[in-house]
């Protein structure tokens, strides 16, 4: 039995969609990013930072969407290049790097979304985080630029997208990035992304589809 702690619309969409790809039988186990149930000792006993995903699968629990990737490709032995084949090293770079974006994205929506009273926020953090996110799209753009996948064949680094795909353009312009809108709903077309978001539920994080930074 493989069973994945859940977030609609958050980085556990990651592992879903990758499941779904792989053909896996998976059951779900939804949360609330909001009632404090990440909080409590029941999901701190999987998840020792309270966050999503956490996956149980082969008799032990993995966290961090990165980890829990790799592990599924290694045991699971598709949709990645192995240790020492062409594009291994891409492969880690653009893991990773969903990561690093995905950080900018979660600190957005919490400055957008999350936080109250809305004096809380911080314009210059939201303007700063802005612009870091601009870079990734660029860094991303230009990867794509000429190619339908990150590696030369849709991969599990695509998967390890799955929160950004999301999310990035709440933030960003769509037109400022033709290959990634385009790649984007590529991924967003296959069926198997189309069964993970059919499964997972829609995104209990957003409300509106571009965010705005305040005046001032
Ligand atoms: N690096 C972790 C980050 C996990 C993470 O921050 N997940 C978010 C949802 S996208 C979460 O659970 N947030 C709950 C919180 O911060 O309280 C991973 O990739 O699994």
């Amino acid at each position: 039995m493989i069973r994945l702690h859940h977030v609609p619309g958050s980085r556990s969409m990651r592992v879903l969609w990758l499941l779904e790809e792989l053909g896996e039988t998976v059951d779900l186990r939804s949360w609330s990013l909001t009632d404090g149930g990440l909080r409590s000792a029941e999901f701190r006993a999987l998840s020792p930072a309270g966050r999503v995903p956490a996956l149980e699968i082969d008799g032990r629990v993995i966290f961090e969407s990165g980890a829990i990737v790799e592990y599924l490709t290694e045991t699971r032995g598709r949709l990645a290049p192995r240790p020492g084949e062409a594009e291994r090293a891409d492969f880690l770079e653009w893991l990773h790097f969903a990561e690093t974006q995905a950080n900018i994205l979660q600190n957005l929506n919490i400055h957008h979304i999350f936080l109250r009273p809305v004096e809380a926020r911080s314009l210059a953090l939201m303007k700063l985080d802005t612009k870091r996110l601009a870079v990734t799209a660029q860094a991303l753009e230009a990867r794509l630029t000429g190619r339908d996948w990150l590696l030369d064949e849709f991969s599990a680094a695509d998967c390890m997208m799955g929160f950004n795909l999301e999310a990035l353009f709440r933030f960003v312009p769509r037109a400022d990035y033709p290959a990634t809108a385009a790649w984007s709903a590529r991924a967003q077309a296959r069926p198997a992304y189309r069964r993970a978001a059919e499964r997972g539920g829609s995104s209990a994080i957003y409300t509106q589809d571009f965010y705005e930074l305040p005046d001032g």
